[in-house]
């Protein structure tokens, strides 16, 4: 069996009982890192006056984990620059919101170098490397300019713009011939595997080889859809006995006969939140005979703070949400109930259960957990129903969901209404749907795929590096 080597910004460390983070991406290595060997590898999330180039392993079981510190300036460059206010904003369409710099996309290039030389002296031949998300892309180039010849992998969680909007960011032609050094790059949806490939053909003059390879000079690297999915079973445990909770029972005691309407997103503005607030008040203002009815619950656990974006969609949310419990509410019912404290998973899973109405509007969004999440804690003999943004890449499988435009607020109101009335059979035989998708991939077999096609994806001379190249040990 090979050695597993995961890369990802953030390392996520069990403790030492061996229990593993909570992290979706924790979850779903947790099989292959017990059929394998494993290292992960990645940020320590901790920022250090002199960092040093050599990783802090620590030891759990069969995984190493090699932590890496970063400079401020790295932090800054690196991570609140180039990653999450040039290409975040950029993969999610939103061109206007990209703020480019060239000390930025510097500082990127340097932490994916610094990574990389760390990483190339602990990797073993027949290692395979799977690096996860848009922090590092240039990761794999830089491994093979040091001999690397592992297979390595890449799977990139957010979308995957089509090459007009991509091509608007200066350094993504750069970037296209790095992703180019991958065996294998998975993406969310096919719809992102068409415009990572059109990118590779169009801007980066790579040649189509197959439905889904493409060369570039001596370089073949598949590109292919991966849906990631959720742990399904854990997920409807945790909803089945979230037992004597205080703040479940005081959430339902509060609501009376009052219906739940939920949404859970991290504070983005990708998620459509301020937007997904006014389709609430168009629903109201449209059927007032639901006002005192109906609660909206919105929890919105604060990110990236640092990032001068998302001090501005936090005051666009509090302003939206005061302007409609202001004008909408009563003595004795809010509307909005807005929460922006993180909670355990079990009390998530418990609140989704709570909900008739699940209410995931993303602007764009790689995948969607949450639409995934909702679906999986309902209870069978009366489930809610799930109104989904028609572009989260979770709508490629979720057909059975409300399928609606973020964009359009009456939209999105008559879709609440609808859910709110639909009836048992109707609600059963979607949910049913719904249920049959996300088993067709959870996200122990998500890995599983992955880690098999890098597999056959071979590495090695011609394949996915540069000829010439001598290798690291
Ligand atoms: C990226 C892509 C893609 C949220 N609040 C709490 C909490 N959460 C958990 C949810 C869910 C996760 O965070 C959020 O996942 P999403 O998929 O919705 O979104 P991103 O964080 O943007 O993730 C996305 C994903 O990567 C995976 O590939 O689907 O498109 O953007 O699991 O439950 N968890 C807990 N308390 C909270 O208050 N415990």
């Amino acid at each position: 069996m090979p050695r597993l080597v995961v890369v990802s910004n953030r390392v996520a460390v069990p403790d030492t009982s061996g229990k593993s983070a909570a992290g979706g991406l924790a979850v779903a290595l947790k099989e292959a890192f017990q059929s394998n060997r494993g290292l992960w590898f990645g940020w320590s999330g901790k920022v250090s006056a002199h960092p040093s180039a050599t990783p802090r392993i620590t030891d759990r079981g069969r995984v190493q984990y090699a932590l890496m510190d970063l400079s401020s300036i790295d932090r800054q460059e690196y991570y609140n620059g180039f990653a999450n206010r040039a290409l975040w904003p950029t993969m999610h369409y939103r061109i206007g919101l990209s703020e480019f710099s060239r000390a930025d996309y510097a500082g990127y290039l340097r932490v994916n170098r610094t990574f990389a030389n760390a990483l190339a002296h602990m990797v073993e031949p027949d290692d395979l490397i799977w690096v996860h998300d848009y922090h590092l892309i240039p990761l794999a180039s830089e491994l093979r300019a040091l001999g690397v010849r592992n297979s390595i992998g890449y799977f990139h969680h957010i979308p995957w713009p089509a090459p007009e909007v991509l091509g608007t960011l200066p350094g993504s032609l750069e970037l296209l011939r790095t992703i180019a050094e991958y065996n294998l790059v998975g993406v969310q949806t096919d719809r992102d595997a068409d415009n990572l490939r059109r990118g590779l053909i169009q801007e980066a003059g790579a040649s189509p080889i197959g439905p889904d390879r493409v060369g570039l000079g001596k370089l073949r690297t598949r590109v292919k859809s991966f849906p990631i999915g959720i742990d399904v079973n854990g997920f409807q445990q945790a909803a089945r006995r979230p037992g004597s909770n205080r703040l479940l029972t005081q959430t339902a005691a509060g609501l009376g006969s009052r219906k739940l309407i939920i949404g859970v997103d991290r504070l983005d503005y990708s998620k459509g939140i301020p937007e997904r607030m006014e389709s609430f008040e168009r629903f109201l203002i449209g059927n007032p005979d639901y006002r005192g009815r109906v609660t909206y619950l919105q929890i919105a656990p604060t990110s990236r703070s640092e990032v001068p974006e998302y001090a501005t969609i936090s005051r666009a949310v509090n302003e939206t949400l005061g302007r409609i419990n202001g004008s909408l509410g009563e003595p004795g019912w809010v509307p909005i109930h807005y929460v922006s404290n993180s909670y355990p998973r079990s009390i998530l899973a418990g609140l989704y259960r709570l909900a008739q109405v699940g209410l995931v509007t993303p602007m764009r969004d790689g995948m969607n957990l949450v639409a995934k999440e909702y679906v999986a804690a309902q209870n069978p003999d009366d489930p809610g129903v799930l109104v989904l943004s028609k572009f989260a890449g979770a709508a490629e499988q979720m057909t059975d969901a409300l399928l609606v435009n973020p964009n359009d607020r009456f939209e999105v109101a008559e879709a609440i209404r609808e859910a709110l009335q639909m009836g048992l059979e109707e609600r059963i035989r979607r949910w049913e749907g719904l249920m049959s998708a996300l088993r067709a991939s959870d996200v122990t077999q998500w890995a599983a795929t992955f880690l098999k096609d890098l597999k056959r994806s071979g590495s090695g001379a011609g394949v996915g590096r540069r000829e010439g190249q001598e290798a690291a040990q």
